[in-house]
């Protein structure tokens, strides 16, 4: 992608902000597949104005099982002089905060050179996120009790003043009672592990840990690489099934997969806007019946400045094209 990566990194801002207009019309409807498809649709529709030949390699799903954004799908314009880029996509990370009303719920897309987005075979993985200060110095092979006393050293802080994110799941709960006999606090997100995982980049939490989904923790590595944080992973399999397909793509269950393993070379861009309010982004906002404010911040592995975008909507003129039903449609 080289240098023309610099213009095709704010187009970016457009499809993560075209996918969270669409998705915060529907805020609190109860019912996630809908929030999905419209962001999933904007998304897709303003992808297909950039010029590059792009491929999903983390997507909604694979072939035939999504209705669009599904893996290996081409996005882009496809012109003959664009570059080959691989995409990753998470439309709206915290569906289910959506349909709810609830904070936290990010759209996002992460883009690179053909080969440095990781494809995974399973749904979870184990994480250990953490921001620049404490890169390199965790082990998500260590105990949980040994990472905070590095932690805490490492951040010259008592491990009762360390905050770590978990996701509230029952599959947490020992990972939980350890955090808490070790003395560290806890904030605990009910979805939206990748907004989870920046956040130890960006502001008060220390480390993210826990099981989480797979195509989220490819989507947390690009932007930990641009902010220079760090994912440590490791693939987590369900069942039979699944442990067969991480063999055979050639992963490893007890092998750890860093930042780079996942989000790889200096061409990797990240973009997320706000879809409901939460650590880092606001969400979007109607005011009257004209105009929606969105947030988003951009960034790229390359240089790693961090952008932050405040986008005003005038939703008269503002339209986003769909093409599945090949119209320009108004927000
Ligand atoms: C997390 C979270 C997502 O999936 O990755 C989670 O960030 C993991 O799966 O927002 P489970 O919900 O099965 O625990 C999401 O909640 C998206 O579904």
């Amino acid at each position: 992608m080289s240098d023309l990566q610099r213009g095709i990194a704010m187009e970016f801002v457009r499809v993560t902000e075209a996918a969270a207009l669409r998705a915060s019309r529907w805020l609190g409807n109860g019912n996630k597949e809908q929030v999905d498809q419209a962001a999933s649709d904007a998304m897709r529709g303003m992808l297909d104005l950039i010029s590059i030949k792009g491929t999903v390699i983390i997507g909604e799903g694979e072939k035939d099982r999504a209705p669009m954004l599904h893996i290996g799908e081409k996005v882009g314009n496809w012109n003959e002089d664009g570059p080959g880029v691989d995409i990753a996509v998470d439309p709206v990370d915290g569906t289910r905060l959506v349909a709810n009303g609830l904070p936290n719920a990010l759209s996002v897309v992460a883009a690179g050179e053909h080969g440095s987005l990781l494809p995974v075979p399973s749904f979870y993985m184990h994480k250990l996120a953490c921001g620049p200060a404490l890169k390199g110095k965790l082990d998500i092979n260590a105990g949980v009790r040994e990472n905070l006393k590095v932690a805490a050293a490492v951040l010259n802080k008592d491990v009762k003043d360390l905050t770590i994110l978990i996701l509230d799941r029952e599959r947490h709960l020992s990972l939980i009672e350890e955090v808490r006999r070790a003395g560290a606090r806890i904030k605990l997100i009910s979805d939206g592990d990748v907004a989870g995982a920046i956040a130890t980049a960006i502001n008060s939490i220390d480390i993210y840990m826990g099981i989480g989904g797979a195509p989220e923790g490819v989507l947390a590595a690009a932007a930990l690489r641009c902010l220079d944080g760090e994912i440590q992973t490791k693939f987590y399999a369900t069942d039979d099934s699944e442990k067969e397909k991480i063999a055979a793509a050639g992963y490893q269950l007890d092998k750890v997969y860093y930042t780079e393993d996942l989000a790889k070379g200096e061409e990797i861009i990240f973009s997320a806007t706000g879809i409901t309010g939460g650590e880092f982004l606001e969400g979007v906002s109607f005011r009257g019946n004209q105009t929606a404010v969105t947030h988003s911040i951009v960034m790229r592995a390359k240089y790693r400045t961090v952008r932050y975008i405040k986008a005003i909507h005038n939703l008269k003129y503002k339209t986003i094209p769909s093409r599945a039903r090949n119209t320009e449609e108004k927000v």
